[in-house]
């Protein structure tokens, strides 16, 4: 039967009996559907959101390392360059050679309207994947046909001990939405909390946002307030360097910069934390909104709510780190970390997931929103 969409069950189902058992990756909206399909339907043992793609390469190899048997590692394509690292010095069919399935969301694919940050890396795809010598297929819109193409890349990852690949073009899976949910008691959203973090800065603070739609509430914040962009560095891509970015900002100039990372994404690099803390300054703030998922691709659960921030940050040597999952309690936490002393500071705000159905996208094009920054920070420092 040939239809316009791969339907999510039948393809896990096809999957799963092709002996493709251990699921792991970071999420991508192309991936949704298919990737909550998988969620409800394998134990958590055999499903792990790692923590960036490059882990779970490692962590498939690992799995096939005990098991002999081969993993579906799955990421969108900007995830291509935190694996390509064990993707050629582990798994390469000159070094451990192991089999593995990559599955890999096409953002920015050629003829497809799409963000700035997606559009270089879905047109250079074709051309990493040749150069890395990554055998792969892209999937047409229709099970039966991707029922083929997986056993083929199954077949030949299989045959050949290496990384092999199935390309996954926007709108490919019919919609599949993840059941039993548990209601969040959190009153805050992430919005709610941009809006009371932005309007109690001092009104020279520079904010570098994360990827996703943090960065976009702040700039709808903006708009709305009838502000200018100039005080904001939009991360829209490169997740999990928000802080680095901040970081270098902050060690040269006098203003306080506020770093507002999301909880998937300062785990994807969770080791910047300790440079922060070492190298940070008075004027640098780390907050990270915690809504424990990568809400902005479609709400998959980071561990962010199983772990402890603060301990964290306090381990790493921030100065001071507290956390506040109310209007009031956030207020009162600004206050104290606004008028802190000599070193970094951190802040965890919980929030519940969620976002406006319709929130906007930046309509400046990130070298504007450069542009528009280096000239506030160079007038403003002099
Ligand atoms: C390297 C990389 N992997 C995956 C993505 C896709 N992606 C964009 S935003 C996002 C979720 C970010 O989660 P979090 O930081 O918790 O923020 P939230 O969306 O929950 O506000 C993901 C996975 C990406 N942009 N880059």
């Amino acid at each position: 039967m040939t239809g316009s969409k791969i339907d999510c069950s039948r393809f896990f189902k096809f999957l799963t009996g092709a002996g493709i058992e251990f699921f792991t990756g970071v999420p991508d909206s192309l991936l949704k559907d298919f990737c909550a399909y998988v969620s409800d339907n394998i134990g958590c043992d055999n499903h792990i959101i790692a923590a960036n793609e490059g882990n779970a390469i490692a962590l498939g190899c690992g799995y096939h390392l005990a098991t002999g048997k081969t993993p579906l590692v799955y990421m969108q394509n900007s995830g291509l360059g935190n694996s390509a690292n064990p993707i050629l010095s582990l798994a390469d069919s000159q070094v451990y050679s192991i089999p593995l399935v990559m599955v890999i969301g096409w953002r920015g694919m050629p003829g497809v309207k799409d963000e700035p940050q997606h559009i270089k890396q879905g047109r250079v795809q074709s051309v990493l994947l040749d150069a890395m010598e990554i055998p792969y297929e892209v999937l047409k819109p229709d099970t039966d046909d991707a029922v083929s193409a997986a056993q083929r890349i199954i077949d030949t990852a299989r045959r050949e001990n290496r990384p092999a690949a199935i390309v996954v073009p926007p709108g490919s899976f019919c919609g599949y939405k993840l059941s039993g949910e548990l209601p969040c008691e959190l009153p805050m959203t992430r919005e709610d909390a941009i809006g009371i973090i932005v309007s109690t800065l001092e009104d020279d603070a520079v904010i570098v946002s994360t990827t996703g739609k943090t960065s976009r509430e702040l700039y709808e914040y903006r708009h709305g307030a009838g502000q200018g962009h100039e005080k904001d560095f939009l991360t829209v891509g490169s997740m999990g360097h928000t802080s680095q970015i901040a970081l270098g900002i902050s060690l040269n100039t006098n203003k306080k910069v506020i770093c507002l990372d999301g909880d998937g994404s300062a785990i994807m690099h969770m080791g910047s934390m300790a440079v922060n803390a070492g190298r940070g300054q008075g004027n640098f703030i780390h907050i990270v909104i915690n809504n424990g998922a990568h809400d902005s691709v479609g709400g998959q659960p980071t561990c962010g709510f199983e772990i402890d921030f603060v301990t964290v940050a306090l381990g790493c040597g921030y100065e001071r780190a507290i956390k506040a999952d109310t209007e009031k309690s956030l207020k009162k936490s600004l206050k104290t970390l606004l008028s802190a002393g000599e070193g970094p500071c951190f802040l965890e705000v919980r929030v519940k997931k969620g976002a406006r159905a319709d929130l906007g996208r930046p309509a400046t094009t990130p070298v504007e929103n450069k542009k528009a920054l280096m000239e506030f920070l160079r007038q403003n420092d002099n």
